[in-house]
């Protein structure tokens, strides 16, 4: 039997799990998690990078002596090394209103249409790019000489190696998506030192043992999809390719995987981004707000019980109030119950369960439009949609998804990311071979997968899509 470590840090939380992989069979078990609590300072709303670290290490200290272990987090952020590896700084979050106006100015500057030939990425505020420009001349930027993404940073921290782990780099929108190498001329064209990025990696790659100074053994760190929904994607237990995911957690990632990018102007125009999968695959996805507004709905409401709220979100009539959640209104933190009461055009909502039937019916229109969206702009036809992370969990959603989409959902496994963590670092040591479809049928054997079929009423979806056309 093989033991490997994943540390998964997601938007809400983080978690390092142990994962058995043996006979092609893989088992998943929590040893630690923590809370990512954001702290704004000085107006900038930054990452608690150490308390995480320090989370990730009491995780791994928990899963005693293991083969190996990876890491994956959330795109676009950044850590910056100064000449001696010191981190400058805090990382920023990139829902810190830093990049307010900056993407119109480098699309003005660059050209949207050459932006989106050259990396393939959808258009959104906090990516690398529109943070570096926002950072420009900063005296942080200015003694910077390292940049490394969130996994990378920690793995640095780990094992003293730098580098990019692929999938992660190709969020950023820094990177030549054909050549598959940094895109050195855009960085310099937007002032952005290209010396700053390290060689790319990439998943299944050795990175280094752990120092033995941290006191932790000496296990390899093994890069996997580093970021986390390139490894939630590895994660998806779909039987063949006509399938769509959605890696449901603070964000819904939506769309399907593909042997090569979409870059037609329809696609654009759509926001959908391609980004780097594992294997070379391709991620073509939209980003859909996902459970977000729930969860600053949760803290405004001082952390009530979710289960007993989405019971009384599920009695409550369906389309009461619909929302376009697209809208990038609802992307910063704060008085969101506010900001979805007028969005629905109410002057109020009632109770607690009718903000969050408003969020779910919203949430399931919104998956029904990039589900639609991905499949006319990729020519991919699909007959079932997956929900894996922590969405999974949301029966009603779950629910109301397959009747928006009009297809069977397949809901779970919860931790899909941290399976696809594990898998991929399996397949590297050697405990597991084949390719990601190998790797996806040892989840349809091992792990729980609830369906939903869809039910009947399509006429209404439509008629409340259009509500929010109209
Ligand atoms: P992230 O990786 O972005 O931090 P997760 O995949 O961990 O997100 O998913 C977190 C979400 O899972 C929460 O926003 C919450 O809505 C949902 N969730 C967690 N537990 C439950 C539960 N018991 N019932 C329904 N939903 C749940
Ligand atoms: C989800 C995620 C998503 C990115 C966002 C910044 O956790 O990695 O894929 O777009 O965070």
């Amino acid at each position: 039997m093989s033991t490997f470590a994943a540390v998964d840090l997601g938007a809400s939380s983080g978690r390092v799990m142990v994962g058995r992989v043996e006979a092609g069979a893989v088992s998943l078990a929590a040893v630690n998690r923590f809370a990512n609590e954001p702290v704004r300072v000085g107006g900038t709303l930054h990452w608690d990078i150490l308390a995480l670290y320090r989370g990730v290490l009491d995780g791994l200290r928990r899963a005693g002596t293991v083969d190996g272990i990876g890491i994956d987090s959330w795109a676009v952020d950044y850590g910056l090394l100064d000449a001696t590896g010191s981190l400058l700084g805090n990382p920023v979050h990139y829902r810190d209103s830093r990049t307010d106006g900056v993407p119109e100015r480098v699309g003005a500057l660059l050209g949207e249409d050459k932006l989106y030939a050259l990396t393939g990425l959808q258009r959104q505020p906090f990516n690398t790019i529109y943070q570096l420009v926002a950072a420009a001349g900063t005296p942080q930027l200015e003694a910077a000489r390292r940049l490394l993404l969130i996994p990378d940073l920690l793995a640095y921290w780990l094992t003293g190696e730098a580098g990019a782990e692929f999938t992660n780099a190709s969020t950023t929108q820094l990177l030549d998506l054909g050549a598959g190498a940094w895109a050195g001329e855009l960085m310099a064209s937007l002032g952005i030192p290209p010396a700053l990025f390290p060689p790319l990696r990439s998943p299944g790659t050795v990175i280094g043992p752990v120092l033995p100074a941290i006191g932790i053994g000496t296990p390899d760190v093994i890069a996997v999809g580093s970021h986390d929904t390139a490894s939630a994607v590895v994660g998806v237990p779909a039987a063949g390719p006509d399938f769509a995911y959605i890696s449901c957690g603070t964000w819904s990632l939506v769309g399907v995987e593909l042997p090569a990018p979409v870059l037609t102007e329809a696609s654009r125009l759509a926001n959908f981004t391609n980004e780097g999968g594992v294997d070379g695959t391709v991620r073509y996805l939209r980003n859909v707000m996902g459970l977000w507004p729930l969860q600053e709905c949760l803290r405004e409401w001082g952390s009530p019980d979710l289960p007993a709220l989405l019971r009384e979100a599920a009695a409550e009539p369906a389309f009461g109030a619909v929302v376009d959640l697209d809208d990038p209104v609802f992307l910063a933190p704060g008085d969101m119950v506010g900001r979805l009461t007028a969005a629905s055009g109410r002057s109020a909502f009632s109770s607690p369960a009718e903000v969050v039937r408003c969020i779910l019916d919203s949430l399931a229109l919104a998956h029904r439009r990039a589900v639609r969206q991905a499949q006319e702009l990729s020519g991919r036809h699909v007959d079932a949609v997956h929900i894996v992370g922590g969405g999974a969990r949301n029966e009603l959603l779950c629910r109301l998804t397959a009747d928006a989409c009009g297809l069977p959902v397949l809901a779970g496994p919860v931790e899909a990311t941290a399976l696809g963590n594990v898998l991929v670092q399996a397949r590297a040591a050697g405990a597991i071979g084949g390719g990601l479809p190998a790797l996806r049928a040892v989840l349809r054997e091992t792990q729980q997968i609830v369906r939903y079929e869809p039910r009947g009423d399509a006429a209404a979806w439509r008629s409340a899509e259009r509500r929010l056309e109209a």
